[in-house]
């Protein structure tokens, strides 16, 4: 049994400038968290979610042949592959590269295909902020149009390997 009974109000009331930092915050938390369903309309940074069921082999096929047909060059044995403006661009991840070296031109819309041919792999442009999964048998459909000029790496953001460090493609805007 106590002695003394605890006072009723044994806390601290809050004060003035306390309770307009804790509306702030809360009222900046919630505009926050509504502006998240509103941005994924308005934010123009989704991707597009078309994705098909693709054969590995096939995949790997048709960029072979994509490469072979709009190759003008080469670099470290990698084709460097310039499509028309505008047309199906096709990229493969395998390890540990990727093939082949894109040369787009600024301020064209390209349908970018991608797929894997044997493992996960990430895909991301640098050093831009943008992270795509790369899975075996689904070929992904991203619409890229490149606004800076300049030469952009492409590397592998998913561990696939002992030589996952040295997945490094490339990607030319002229
Ligand atoms: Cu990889």
């Amino acid at each position: 049994m106590t002695i003394h009974p605890p006072e009723r109000i044994w806390w601290k009331p809050i004060s003035g400038a306390e309770r307009v930092y804790i509306s702030a915050a809360l009222l900046f938390s919630l505009v926050t968290f509504f502006l998240m369903p509103v941005w994924h309309f308005l934010g123009a940074q989704n991707p597009t979610m078309q994705t098909y069921r693709v054969d590995k082999a096939e995949y790997l096929q048709k960029v072979m042949a994509w490469a072979d047909k709009y190759k003008v060059g080469e670099q470290a044995g990698v084709p460097v592959v310039e499509p028309p403006p505008g047309a199906d661009v096709y990229l493969l991840a395998r390890t540990f590269q990727w093939y082949p070296v894109l040369k787009l031109k600024a301020g064209q819309t390209y349908r970018v295909h991608v797929s894997s041919s044997d493992l996960v792999h990430g895909l991301s442009f640098q050093p831009l902020n943008m992270n795509f999964m790369v899975l075996p048998g689904y070929e992904y459909i991203l619409y890229v149009t490149p606004t800076q000029k300049g030469e952009f790496g492409i590397v592998c953001n998913e561990f696939c390997g002992l030589g996952h460090h040295l997945m490094v493609g490339k990607l030319i805007v002229e």
